[in-house]
């Protein structure tokens, strides 16, 4: 029996181009990881798509005067071609709006709104009253109360760092009018993570879940396990998983109070690996249900290192959740690669475009590729996952 495996690579945003950093830190490793796997004859999957919804998308669309519409299917071209051009053997590049992605996205929702994973609560938002909307995480500016930045996000300091809650902003300030906002009930869905922290823990920790050995965590990066413990140890609180907003995933309309609601954008997007399988199935003649539901599949996803803990503790909670789906054996995170010594950003444009350089040096993709490899294995700024070039100390890869 060929060995079977399920590979993802994070699905970039589709409000910019790719970027060096995100081809060392996620995509380079994954392509030549399936690369390896497929010559040693493996039965794998590749999955990849652009991720269309959230604020990311909104504020990007907001600045260049557009709908959100129009920027993913400008980006989503762009991504989609530079994958292309710089070699990255994904079996499938989809994208989050297509329709399978969000009757799979609203058939989870349901699952888990029919199993009781959720609390319904209203909770006091800010409102922009100036725009007549409620304001996303992201919309809100304001001072960080760690670090005193003046213009620390309302979901996360880019300065210091830290994971921030619009209300624990000093003198928040709408992005969307400038007005001070104020506070309105709202009703949103939320993930009783607190019901999942206990066996988390052990499979983190262990790799053990109801005493089965489903990985090793000697085979996880040190720094991938010590985030997880930190979120872990500091308790797992219920998390909202629908949002106000006029861009995503509707909530399932048969579900009272859904009117105006959209999925969460961290719900939906890790779902937008398990469509693109069904999408890829669909279009090869297979079934997706192997490469998701059977034990014998082994699951990994390469992301960077700001989205390990949705990647290692909250889907898989949605995962375990549902029921049924199988649990990555490995999340090959990776730190960030700097240039000049300031970390890689689109939204602050500080960064090498892939596809520039693929027009400026056509031909020449295989020298980026092996420079970024080189650079990755001796800095460590942006080493690229050893544990999938050094012998395994335990799995058998
Ligand atoms: N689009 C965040 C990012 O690009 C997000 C990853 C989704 S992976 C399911 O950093
Ligand atoms: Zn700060």
């Amino acid at each position: 029996m060929k060995k079977r495996y399920l590979v993802t690579a994070a699905l970039p945003y589709a409000n910019g181009p790719l970027h060096i950093g995100h081809l060392a830190g996620a995509y380079l490793p994954a392509d030549i990881y399936v690369r390896y796997l497929r010559l040693m004859g493996r039965d794998v999957v590749f999955v990849c798509g652009s991720d269309e919804h959230g604020a990311a998308i909104t504020v990007k669309a907001r600045k260049e005067g557009t709908t959100p519409q129009a920027i993913v299917d400008k980006y989503h071209a762009i991504l989609r071609d530079t994958f292309e051009k710089i070699g990255i053997s994904f079996d499938i590049y989809h994208r989050t709006s297509a329709p399978i992605h969000h009757a799979t996205s609203q058939d989870f929702f349901r699952k888990l709104n029919n199993n009781g994973e959720f609390i319904e609560e209203t909770t006091e938002q800010y409102y922009d009253e100036t725009a007549g909307q409620f304001l996303a995480d992201r919309y809100i500016v304001g001072t960080c109360p760690v670090c005193a930045n003046p213009e620390a996000y309302g979901d996360q300091c880019e300065r210091c760092g830290s994971t921030l809650s619009p209300t624990d902003l000093i003198e928040p300030k709408s992005m969307l009018s400038g007005s001070v906002p104020v506070k309105r009930p709202t009703k949103h869905w939320f993930l009783r993570l607190d019901k999942h922290e206990a066996w988390l823990r052990e499979w983190i920790n262990t790799g053990k879940v109801d005493g089965k050995q489903l990985h090793h965590p000697a085979d996880w990066k040190n720094h991938v396990l010590g985030q997880c413990n930190s979120w872990l140890d500091q308790g797992l609180q219920p998390r909202a998983m629908t949002r106000d907003l006029e861009w995503g995933v509707d909530v399932p309309p048969e579900i009272p109070g859904s009117e105006g609601k959209k999925l969460y954008v961290w719900l939906d997007a890790p779902i937008g690996y398990i469509s693109a399988t069904k999408q890829w199935a669909q279009d090869h003649g297979k079934n997706w249900e192997l490469y998701w539901k059977n034990p014998d599949t082994r699951l990994v996803y390469f992301i960077g290192k700001d989205n390990i803990v949705f990647h290692c503790l909250i889907f898989p909670a949605i995962l375990k959740a549902h029921g049924d789906f199988i649990l990555p054996v490995n999340v090959p995170a990776n730190q960030f690669l700097n240039l000049e010594g300031r970390k890689l950003s689109t939204s602050k444009n500080w960064a090498v475009w892939v596809h520039e350089y693929c027009a400026e040096f056509a031909g020449q993709e295989d020298a980026l590729r092996y420079n970024m490899v080189k650079r990755c294995r001796s800095r460590a700024t942006a080493s690229l996952p050893g544990r999938v070039f050094r012998k395994p100390t335990t799995t058998n890869w």
